[in-house]
């Protein structure tokens, strides 16, 4: 299998820089050692029961996800004391303080059991919409928590489509593209097809040959305590689970800048959380 995206370790002193510079330019990089092999039983632990009071009861299967704050207000911290010193890893925090600037917090802690399936987990598609603030609005921190190949729904990206994706939503933000919501790979391919006049040449050719033979050659497949990052820009996939099973422990960082339904409350209830909890929970809160 290929490797399509850059590869470093979470313990190399630089790592943080690289991961930037590889998101820039591919919209994707590996981490191994995101979770070092010591914590990976505590945090499968912590995951059971992080996916036990998100959904109410035991679920062996599919997504729960708990918000840090919710985390909080519910006494969750403590149970999820592993998870959460993951999540606010300096290495983390020096990609989100490069990406999002200095006002961010971890908006979501998802865990997604896969088990063999007739389809992909997610097809390929990307994450965000023509908005100027949509941009990596968002870093994902994707981890594996056991070993992951192409059998077992290894996470597959495009490298560099993110690029392409960045330039049409441009395109459409300055009027020089009809505004369109575009999701799945399909739905790139007809807008492609149906403007190609309007769309620079280099665009259309160069999005075209990234994405002509996508298939199990993007599969990202990595040991247990490898993290992912990507660009939401980018087209990706969830793999197809044929064998065993994947399980997976995502972080979603967010710019403080979201419109919430009560911005002043969640403000305030933040910025007192941060001075009154120990680290690691004020630093991603
Ligand atoms: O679960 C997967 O492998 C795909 C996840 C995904 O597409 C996403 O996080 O946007």
């Amino acid at each position: 299998m290929t490797a399509q995206a850059t590869r470093l370790d979470a313990r190399d002193a630089n790592a943080g820089t690289k991961v930037v510079e590889a998101l820039a330019a591919d919209g994707v990089a590996v981490i191994e050692n995101m979770i070092p092999t010591d914590r990976l039983g505590r945090i499968r632990e912590e995951v059971l029961y992080l996916r036990q009071v998100a959904v109410g009861r035991p679920q062996r299967e599919g997504r729960a996800a708990i918000g840090p704050m919710s985390a909080l207000k519910r006494w969750h911290l403590g149970q999820l004391s592993t998870v959460f010193s993951i999540g606010a890893a300096p290495l983390a925090r020096v990609i989100c303080d490069n990406i999002l600037g200095r006002r961010w917090y971890c908006s979501d802690i998802l865990s997604m059991e896969n088990y063999p399936s007739r389809d992909y987990i997610l097809p390929w598609h990307v994450d965000v919409s023509n908005d100027a603030r949509a941009a990596l609005a968002r870093v994902k921190v994707f981890c594996y928590l056991n070993d992951v190949s192409a059998a077992n729904g290894a996470f597959c990206y495009a490298p560099r489509t993110h690029r392409f994706v960045q330039d049409v939503w441009r395109g459409m933000r300055d009027g020089t593209l009809p505004a369109s919501k575009l999701h799945g790979l399909d739905d790139f391919r007809r807008y492609f097809a149906e403007f190609s006049t309007a769309i620079p040449e280099g665009v259309a050719s160069k999005f075209q040959e990234l994405t002509s033979d996508l298939d199990d050659r993007f599969a990202l497949e990595a040991k247990a305590g490898t993290a992912i990052i990507f660009d939401e820009t980018g087209i990706h996939r969830g793999g197809l689970v044929s064998q065993g099973h994947r399980s997976v422990l995502r972080y979603g960082y967010r710019r403080d800048t979201a419109n919430y339904t009560n911005p002043l409350k969640h403000r305030i209830t933040r910025a007192a959380a941060r001075v009154v909890l120990p680290a690691p929970y004020r630093h991603i809160i």
